[in-house]
């Protein structure tokens, strides 16, 4: 066996419920030594909700995802892999965050998510607060990754197609972040998936602006029909090597399975649509992610910080299979 890179507590003596709530259990990253080798994800949470148009309570999202990840365990049963064998991960506590401004969130946070880690090794997974958080992300690992000209390319998972210019005169939301990173040139909308689109929406010409600048939109309903298999199978191959940026909204998921979330809507994906998905796109270059969206407050059970949770356990899944693949050859 080898030797594990993320040394998680033992269970049998520190007790999943004992101990500081960390991310999946990870390491804090201040606990990493300096001489091993360098961490390879980092988690940090973005306790922010000033972007939301509808429910508030996002900013409680960090705290409650790391509570319900302390059942995570480490071996992924389809891929066949132990994920901390795999990859060094830890916690690097919460961002600063302006809970007054969006704008001020974006460059508190920006910074913050600069410096993590070693920035030309580690690379980051961001736990919302709101979708608008995102785009902090974005823009900090697009600036880890040396800035590429052409820009980041983009699997996002989403109820809503977050492409609006602005709402109620505000224009760094969360229903705006891939529209101001795609002015940016942080992300390449002409590589980018949005999936688990769906209704009711405000205007159709919402969808114009996606098509205008070159998403490929996958509709839920489109993927519920099986019309859009060969689409997604070609843009699975068009990721190819490219620099990959994952974004996962909660609310792609059907409320009856992720109720904790600020803007819900009906009729989307089950909790096992969505790992299937995921797992589709193994051997991806992930490069950064965020999950976003979770709102504790309105999560009976606490199912959809559960969720949250698991989430995050596949896409790290998806950065292990590749880091083992690129060890290997
Ligand atoms: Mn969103």
């Amino acid at each position: 066996m080898s030797t594990p890179r993320t040394v998680l507590p033992d269970a049998r003596v520190l007790p999943r419920f004992a101990g500081v709530s960390t991310f999946c259990r990870v390491p804090l990253i201040e606990a990493v030594p300096a001489a091993g080798q360098p961490v390879d994800w980092a988690l940090y949470g973005v306790p922010f909700d000033g972007g939301v148009t509808y429910r508030p309570g996002a900013r409680f999202g960090p705290r409650a995802i790391r509570d319900a990840s302390q059942y995570m365990r480490p071996v992924h049963l389809e891929h066949r892999i132990n994920i901390f064998d795999a990859l060094s991960i830890a916690d690097a506590g919460d961002a600063p965050v302006k809970p007054y401004s969006c704008r001020e969130t974006f460059d508190a946070a920006r910074e913050f998510a600069a410096v993590i880690g070693d920035p030309g090794h580690t690379r980051l997974l961001a736990v919302g607060g709101d979708h608008s958080i995102a785009l902090a992300n974005i823009a900090a690992t697009w600036q880890r990754r040396g800035r590429p000209p052409g820009g980041l390319a983009v699997l996002h998972f989403d109820a809503h197609l977050d492409t609006l210019d602005e709402v109620w005169g505000e224009k760094w939301g969360h229903a705006s972040p891939f529209l101001r990173a795609a002015e940016q040139k942080f992300i390449d909308p002409a590589r980018m998936l949005s999936i688990g689109i769906r209704g009711p929406g405000n205007d159709l010409a919402d969808f114009d602006t996606a098509r205008k600048l070159g998403i490929e939109v996958v509709s839920f309903e489109q993927w519920r029909s099986g019309e859009a298999e060969a689409r997604l199978d070609s843009f699975r191959q068009r990721f190819g090597d490219d620099e990959v940026y994952l974004s996962f909204d909660i609310d792609c998921v059907d409320p009856a399975f992720a109720p904790g979330t600020g803007t819900p809507v009906c009729g989307g994906f089950t909790s096992a649509d969505v790992f299937g998905l995921l797992r589709r796109f193994v051997g991806i270059n992930l490069v950064g992610a965020d999950v976003v969206e979770v709102l504790p407050d309105a999560d009976p059970a606490g199912v959809t910080s559960l969720l949250a949770g698991h989430i995050i356990v596949e896409i790290l899944a998806l950065a292990a299979v590749r880091a083992s693949a690129d060890a290997g050859s």
